[in-house]
């Protein structure tokens, strides 16, 4: 029991250190002030000037590199043609490298299995007010035969990915450039 105490007190204190160290450096991840204006933001269907379609296999995307206009409003189509659950993420390695960890712990509780998405597993209440539901505005997450829509306003301030952080599919390769027109 004491020890238990100690551990949460200790994790609650290493957490609250991280996060302050975070603020006074500047060096927020996708959830801080100002980082949301860096990589882009959610935008409407109707501001998009262009739709293009991203299509997710096991564990790739076609196309692997996607040219856009710095400021411009893209409404991406995203299907996954593979068997495997996939994402569809535009962010930093940075923040991929962070929503990796998210992700694996997604699948340790079993809210992924392979090629499912446990929706039930997901709304549940983790213990401290937290869910395990993956609700991040630069992100879709699709079962095999979903599609989905993602429309994202870009900056062109930093350089960006898009990736799959679902456990081991970046490492495969999942991941493509997004490569900001002059
Ligand atoms: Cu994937």
């Amino acid at each position: 029991m004491r020890i238990t105490k100690f551990i949460t007190a200790a994790a609650a204190l290493s957490l609250s250190a991280t996060a302050f160290g975070a603020g006074a450096h500047g060096h927020s991840h996708g959830h801080g002030h100002g980082s949301g204006a860096a990589i882009g933001e959610p935008a409407n269907a109707s501001e998009a000037t262009r739709t293009v379609t991203v299509a997710m296999y096991d564990n790739y995307y076609e196309p692997e590199t996607i040219d856009i206009q710095k400021g411009e409003v893209v409404r991406f189509v995203v299907e996954n043609h593979g068997q495997l659950v996939h994402e569809f993420n535009i962010g930093t390695a940075d923040m991929h490298e962070a929503h990796q960890q998210e992700m694996v712990m997604m699948v340790e509780h079993g809210v992924i299995q392979g090629g499912t998405i446990n929706h039930q597993m997901m709304e549940m209440d983790m213990g401290d007010g937290h869910t395990m539901k993956h609700d991040d505005p630069n992100s879709v997450l699709l079962e095999p035969g979903q599609s989905g829509e993602l429309i994202w306003r870009f900056s062109g301030d930093t350089t960006l990915e898009f990736a799959c952080n679902v456990p081991g599919h970046y490492q495969a390769g999942m991941y493509g450039d997004v490569r900001f027109q002059q």
